[in-house]
């Protein structure tokens, strides 16, 4: 009955600043790195685009960031270009602490987003964090980060429905709310049994 503390996207382009600024997003690493301390275990995500990635409004023509489009996989937000492999934007905020076990990338391949630690947008391609989970005996997992309503919310839930013993801290989490997307999520994960303290 291990646990792990898994940190999702902290870094520079989701908080104040960044290129998809997520409201009062830099308050997330005080709390974050006080968890850290309880936890044996600690997995950090990185958003981690190339240049030109499909989830860029800018990569389409006539679109504009927060439009919506049609994937091969289903509907797609347009984001502006945020966190793109090696700039300043994709490193993790200043402040936070990064020593954890597993750093994992999401978000590499050009053709689909990936908002979920475990899967890709297509809901079909893995990352490989849940054997990694799995293989060290990790049943629970606490949940942290950036943004609640997108990368945070798809982990919690894919995270469930996996078997996972799964609880979000929202006092070390920023939504983004387009349209409503955080009532939403809360909903979701509080509907999947995911704990929400
Ligand atoms: C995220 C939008 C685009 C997130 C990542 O970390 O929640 N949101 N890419
Ligand atoms: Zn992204």
């Amino acid at each position: 009955m291990s646990q792990a503390l898994i940190v999702i996207d902290v870094q520079n382009d989701f908080c104040s600043g960044g290129a998809l600024a997520v409201p009062d997003g830099d308050e997330v690493v005080a709390p974050i790195n006080d968890l850290m301390r309880d936890f044996a275990t600690v997995i950090l995500t990185q958003d981690w685009h190339p240049a030109g990635h499909s989830s860029f409004a800018s990569t389409h023509v006539s679109k504009h960031p927060f439009d919506t489009i049609e994937m091969s996989y289903g509907s797609q937000v347009l984001w502006p270009d945020h966190c793109v492999q090696g700039s300043a934007g994709a490193e993790f905020h200043p402040d936070l602490i990064t020593r954890g076990d597993l750093i994992l990338r999401k978000g590499f391949r050009s053709v689909v987003d990936s908002y979920s630690a475990f899967f890709e947008n297509d809901k079909k391609t893995a990352t490989g964090l849940e054997g990694y989970l799995r293989n060290r005996g990790i049943t629970r997992l606490t949940l942290a980060g950036l943004a609640t309503d997108f990368c945070v919310a798809f982990s919690a839930l894919d995270a469930a429905r996996l078997g996972f013993d799964v609880t979000v801290e929202l006092q070390a989490c920023r939504g983004i709310d387009l349209d409503g997307s955080l009532d939403r999520a809360l909903a979701d994960m509080t509907a999947a049994g995911v704990g929400l303290k």
